[in-house]
């Protein structure tokens, strides 16, 4: 099974991940790197995390970065380092060594080509994500086996590096970067994440081979796609349930399950068109009540409305069988609740997600309003718990999205979901 963001990302995947992990043998995160801000929580405990999957928290489940995710060494240790702490073994994680790594020259040159962009910035995550999948484009990547091999590493960082250090000098005014003290640094790290590193389709090829369960989590979300996404706001790799196969080095014959997870309004963080934005008090609220504060930065994320034109685009660019929704609970105190159905835009209706970024830009939202319930959900554990107009919300969403709804949380904690029969 897929665990895909509908949206544009934070939808709750890291949740659903987890819960979902239950009954998962190994369970593979296929594309992204620390930009991805994934959070569980159990009990009193609040996970962050941005490179290990979601399964992690099962001592049994096989968790695996594969070869799709790219790597910042420094910050997976970090992470590795934080769950040991906290009692979490990670003794099953595995990474693959065809992954790309996020060298220090990538994160210098993300932050410092925002800056030129000026007003055309992306507003990324400033981790090196983009100049690390453009290296892996461009065949000047350095990928995880390169680092097991410092021999061979020493000798691409020769070719490499003068390279990065003329941009980073003449076009950005920044100091060079010392090969050796690069070198030092990543032939230490290589040596800490040496016994995680193997063969990763290899895993899950036997995986699938003896019947194990698979759970393929998805980071960043599908309008952040960099085929299919609201490009050039998007980030460099494919969130969506394609990514998968390429990304962890299976074939589409062994997928069964494509889960969506959407919020039950809308969020996204950076720049970029957002047609159900909300800059008034509604706004405020999600934005309050929902705690939307990026999980990596901590940037305050944008709310709207629920928008059914980028759902239905989700459904169709992922194959969606079926839909997690969460966040309802942020949606308890509200009087009225508009779901955008259509867009407007140069005197046209427009029902599907133009693919065309001009025109998208230019789309205004269609909004059918329906009743708030303003009452808590965040007790509720099944569909007849829920008050009436909150199932109403969900039949609605389905509905619009043609697509039925397997699961709802409201709330955080892995306990806080309606399985729905
Ligand atoms: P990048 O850094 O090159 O991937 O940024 C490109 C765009 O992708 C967006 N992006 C994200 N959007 C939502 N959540 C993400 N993870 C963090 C979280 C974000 C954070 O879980 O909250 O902490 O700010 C994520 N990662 C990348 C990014 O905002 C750009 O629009
Ligand atoms: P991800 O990137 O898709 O895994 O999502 P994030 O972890 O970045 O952001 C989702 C945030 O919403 C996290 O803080 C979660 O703990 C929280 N969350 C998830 N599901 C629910 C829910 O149903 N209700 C509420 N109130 N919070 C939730
Ligand atoms: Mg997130």
């Amino acid at each position: 099974m897929i665990v895909v963001g509908a949206q544009w990302g934070d939808e709750g995947k890291g949740k659903i991940t987890d819960l979902l992990s239950v009954s998962a043998d190994v369970v593979v995160r296929y594309q992204g790197g620390i930009n991805a801000g994934h959070t569980v929580c159990v009990g009193d405990q609040t996970f962050k995390l941005h490179l290990i999957p979601s399964g992690i928290l099962y001592p049994e489940t096989r968790c695996v970065i594969a070869s799709g995710t790219v790597i910042d060494p420094k910050v997976l240790l970090e992470e590795i380092r934080q769950l040991e702490e906290l009692g979490i073994s990670t003794k099953n994680l595995f990474i693959s060594e065809t992954a790309h790594v996020t060298m220090p020259y990538h994160r210098l040159i993300d932050l410092a080509e925002e800056e030129r962009r000026g007003k055309n910035r992306i507003g990324t995550t400033g981790r090196g994500i983009g100049p690390t999948y453009a290296d892996k484009s461009d065949r000047t990547g350095i990928r995880v086996l390169d680092l097991m091999d410092p021999e061979g590493f020493l000798e691409k960082l020769r070719w490499i590096v003068p390279l990065k250090n003329v941009l980073l000098e003449r076009l950005y005014n920044l100091p060079p970067l010392a090969i050796d003290a690069v070198a030092e640094q990543y032939l230490a790290f290589a040596e800490q994440l040496r016994p995680h590193v193997i063969d990763a389709s290899l895993l899950i090829d036997q995986a699938v081979r003896t019947h194990r369960n698979i759970l393929f989590e998805g980071a960043q979300g599908t309008l952040l796609d960099l085929d299919h996404g609201t490009y050039p706001y998007v980030t460099s790799s494919n969130p969506v349930a394609g990514g998968a196969c390429v990304g962890a080095g299976v074939g589409p014959t062994i997928i069964d399950r494509v889960i969506g997870v959407a919020k039950a309004y809308t969020t996204r963080v950076g720049e970029g068109p957002f047609p159900t934005e909300l800059g008034d008090a509604i706004g405020s609220h999600l934005s309050e009540r929902g705690a939307e504060f990026g999980t990596t930065t901590g940037r305050a994320r944008r709310c709207g409305w629920f928008d059914a034109v980028i759902g239905r685009y989700a459904v169709r660019i992922n194959g969606l069988d079926c839909l997690a929704i969460t966040k309802l609970d942020v949606l308890d105190e509200l009087e009225n609740i508009k779901v955008c159905v259509g867009y407007r835009a140069g005197g046209r209706t427009i029902a599907e997600f133009p693919s065309d970024a001009n025109l998208f830009v230019r789309c205004e939202p269609i909004y059918e309003e329906l009743p708030g319930w303003k009452e808590p959900t965040g007790h509720c554990r099944t569909l007849d718990e829920l008050p009436a107009a909150a199932r109403h919300y969900l039949e609605f969403l389905a509905q619009q999205m043609q697509t039925p709804i397997a699961l709802v949380s409201v709330g955080a904690n892995r306990e806080q979901t309606i399985i729905v029969e």
